[in-house]
């Protein structure tokens, strides 16, 4: 009787656990093999980092955030590019590189006429304490500075094949132009230079659930439409959107403003923060997240939409219709997961420059490094 008893269990043990393994083999074969283009290769992500700063200081904490993961080894910044059309957007940038000790990075800039003012925090590259430059840049001529598709061309170019992610924080103005290039020295036709070097891309745009109920016509969007219809119908790789509704549900602690940039007297981020929208105003982080995603796709800081098409209307209103073979995803993010994202993205963006102490240096000290 026990031995049958025995038996049995085995036997139901056996079968449990057979459907048990088919379970977790189905759910392996479930993951969309069309998230491949995510697979971390071990090497640091090659990231260019597209940006209209000077318009919202999110694109400011994101570029701390992308110096702080290429301190850690995960990415190397090839180049920023810039859809901002002020001089200033550009010398703040090379600024912000110099503070973290990386004023070679290459800069793009456009010559479109969207949004040309100076903003809040873009006269921070003129800060002086005494003589002293609080910021410096080595920028002396703006005309030198190239332009951004000339840039991406060269620096896609220079690029191993597929090995490029591009993080859009701003408008779609540079990476349009790009689609539109003609071939040249650095390489064939945008589209299929693209199409070669870059993996993919992650941009702050759009919005995917109703804001307060009603469509959303999001400002990375509508300030340049027809760039933004243009990626979506035209871009030849993988996009994923992170859109509005993301980064406003994933709020920067602004005590981290007060309390976690104190390494030294004076910090750009902290000052552009400060200049644009005090505490206690917790700012959205919209393009901290587009950021993260884009070095770190695999640490379940969100989930993926199902593939589809994102369509962006006449009025700037972006829907996603989901569809197989789709190349367009969008970030979906649970409660857990925004907990988590806020918290490592305030520890990212507050991470102190290489060979800066935690003990508080002269300003001097900290700037000319
Ligand atoms: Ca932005």
């Amino acid at each position: 009787m026990f031995q049958h008893l025995r038996r049995r269990i085995t036997r139901v043990w056996f079968l449990a656990s057979a459907i048990a393994s088919a379970v977790i083999a189905t759910d392996v074969m479930a993951q969309p093999t069309e998230h491949d283009f995510l697979q971390q290769s071990g090497e640091p992500i090659r990231l260019i980092y597209d940006t209209d700063i000077g318009n919202d200081v999110d694109d400011v904490l994101a570029l701390g955030v992308i110096h702080a993961l290429q301190t850690r080894g995960e990415c190397e910044l090839l180049g920023v590019t810039i859809t901002k059309d002020h001089p200033d957007a550009a010398r703040f940038v090379n600024a912000v590189n110099h503070f973290y000790g990386r004023g070679e990075i290459p800069i793009g800039v456009c010559r479109s006429g969207v949004t040309p003012d100076r903003g809040k925090f873009l006269p921070l590259v003129d800060a002086r304490e005494g003589d002293r430059i609080l910021y410096p840049n080595s920028i002396d001529d703006i005309d030198g500075v190239p332009d951004a598709v000339a840039l991406l061309r060269r620096l896609l170019s220079q690029s191993p094949d597929h090995s490029v992610v591009i993080a859009q924080v701003g408008f779609s103005t540079n990476l349009a132009k790009l689609l539109e290039s003609e071939a040249d020295d650095w390489g064939p036709a945008g589209p299929e230079l693209v199409k070669q070097k870059v993996r993919w891309l992650s941009l702050m745009a759009g919005a995917f659930e109703p804001i307060n109920g009603n469509d959303h016509r999001e400002y990375n969007v509508v300030m340049d439409l027809p760039a933004a219809q243009k990626l979506a119908a035209r871009w030849p790789t993988p996009l994923v959107y992170s859109g509005f509704e993301i980064g406003l549900s994933i709020t920067y602690p602004s005590i981290s403003i007060l309390e976690d940039y104190n390494y030294v007297p004076h910090h750009p981020l902290a000052e552009a923060y400060m200049l644009y929208s005090p505490p206690p105003h917790d700012r959205p982080n919209w393009d901290l997240t587009s950021v993260l995603f884009a070095v770190r796709p695999h640490r379940d800081y969100f989930s993926l939409s199902a593939p589809g098409q994102v369509g962006v209307d006449e009025q700037g209103i972006t829907t996603h219709a989901a569809q197989g073979g789709g190349r367009h995803y969008f970030l979906i993010a649970t409660d857990e997961q925004k907990a988590r994202v806020r918290e490592v993205l305030v520890a990212l963006a507050s991470q102190p420059p290489v060979g800066v102490s935690a003990e508080p240096l002269s300003g001097t000290a900290a700037h000319e490094r």
